[in-house]
């Protein structure tokens, strides 16, 4: 017989907008089609490891509250064994279709590269036989170089090749394990990356130390074959106070600069958008009008507090639209609704993970929803093609297809005088958006 570590708690199932079971999801049902696609398929809902398998509730004032049943045994990889066992029995019963992790979650560190990877190997064998039993997938694996004091002054960024030499040793490893679990993506979320003081950094320096590790990042993928996509996950501050991938267009433009554009795209996180002083929707849009947006994390932030707060999401307008924002552009392809969130210090049974969870999955379901209708019936898109449809036709068809000149402006302004006030219909806009909602 299996260890159990949710006993008690069975399959979370679809039971409808009316039900009062908190143990059930109100508006998720993995196979209902929406715009002749599955929730399943559109949304392709993540857990993560870090925080669910590994959080312990801790924060700079206290530390550990959760008691964990897989986290119980002496020996740290008898344990590392019970939290993949528990992940695997929370995604079955949850019914996510995939999962994520840091090398550094799923095995313990040893006193030596190679014993680490050794422990690393032994894990990946266990999750590879859980994902066959499962029919669950790896959305993205991605390397902890933030964790350990090693990288106190960054990983790439490290004025130490030495340190940066370890961080290339396990990200290589990392992204073969990545492959090895058939994962759908590679992430690159840079924590560390950053300075903490300008008198001690050189930033030309650290930033052209970064794009040599992501260079090599990208010939291992080719040389080993990796088919997944590479992502880099902006975040503007925390760990330090400021880091490089500051947001979406800030990545974007780095990855130009290096030659790295074609070979990357971008993990969206909620709250690293907010930090960055902008809403979640601006960087999806960033990311996803270039056709470059990989995948997203989904969480809050709080706007009381200034920090990485990774709150489960439950505000149905930042799902609402986030999921408009995804819709317009084609959907997620490989990537997913990874669940970079976690329960508050206060929530400490195992069963708090599932009320999380089942929250941030019906708010992503109801956001899909409320997008797919109102994209359905394009009073949104119509108002704003309309807005720029003069650049269809006459002398905006001429700007935009480079004919026009300063002087023929200048010649047709003198002609027609003054432009007509348009209004921008914020209020209507934002009624019509709750009617849907
Ligand atoms: C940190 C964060 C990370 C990345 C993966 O704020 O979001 O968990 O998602 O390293
Ligand atoms: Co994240």
């Amino acid at each position: 017989m299996m260890k159990q570590f949710f006993k008690g708690i069975g399959k979370i199932r679809y039971e409808g907008p009316d039900s009062k079971n908190p143990l059930a999801f109100k508006h998720y049902r993995a196979s209902e089609k929406v715009g002749g696609k599955s929730m399943e398929a559109h949304l392709r809902f993540s857990v993560v490891f870090w925080h669910t398998f590994r959080g312990t509730g801790s924060d700079p004032f206290g530390g550990a509250v959760y008691d964990r049943p897989w986290d119980e045994a002496a020996d740290p990889m008898e344990r590392a064994e019970d939290a993949m066992r528990a992940a695997f029995e929370f995604i079955t019963k949850l019914g996510t279709p995939f999962y994520a992790w840091h090398d550094r979650d799923i095995a313990p560190e040893a006193d030596d590269l190679r014993e680490t990877n050794r422990r690393l190997d032994r894990i990946v064998k266990l999750a590879r036989s859980l994902q066959r039993d499962a029919g669950v997938k790896l959305l993205w694996g991605t390397s902890n170089c933030f964790s350990h004091p090693r990288f106190t002054h960054g990983a790439g960024t490290n004025p130490d090749p030495h340190v940066f030499a370890y961080a290339a040793a396990q990200i290589k490893k990392a992204m073969e394990c990545t492959k090895e679990l058939g994962g759908a993506n590679y992430v690159f979320w840079g924590g560390r990356e950053g300075y903490s003081n300008l008198l001690n950094t050189d930033m030309k320096q650290e930033q052209d130390q970064m794009a040599r590790l992501l260079q090599m990042a990208v010939e291992h993928k080719k040389k080993i074959g990796f088919r997944g996509t590479l992502l880099v996950e902006p975040k503007p501050k925390e760990p330090t106070k400021h880091q490089y991938d500051y947001d979406a267009a800030t990545v974007l433009g780095f990855l130009r600069k290096y030659g790295l554009y074609d070979d990357f795209k971008l993990n969206i996180e909620a709250n690293h958008a907010t930090l960055a002083g902008h809403s979640y929707e601006h960087d999806l849009t960033v990311a996803a009008s270039e056709g470059m947006l990989g995948s997203i994390d989904a969480n809050r932030g709080d706007y009381l507090l200034g920090w990485d707060t990774d709150q489960f999401p439950t505000d149905l307008y930042s799902t609402t639209y986030a999921m408009m924002v995804i819709l317009k552009h084609g959907g997620l392809r490989r990537g997913g609704v990874n669940f970079d969130a976690k329960v508050r210090r206060g929530s400490f049974d195992p069963v708090d993970l599932f009320h999380a969870h089942i929250g941030g999955m019906d708010a992503f379901a109801r956001g899909l929803k409320i997008a797919d209708r109102m994209s359905r019936d394009g009073l949104l898109e119509d108002f704003v093609s309309e807005r720029y449809a003069g650049y269809k036709r006459g002398v905006g068809r001429r700007i935009m297809t480079g004919k026009a000149t300063l002087a023929e402006l200048e010649r047709y302004v003198l002609k027609q005088g003054e432009p007509e006030k348009r209004s921008g219909r914020e209020e209507m806009l934002e009624n019509i958006v709750n009617r849907y909602i």
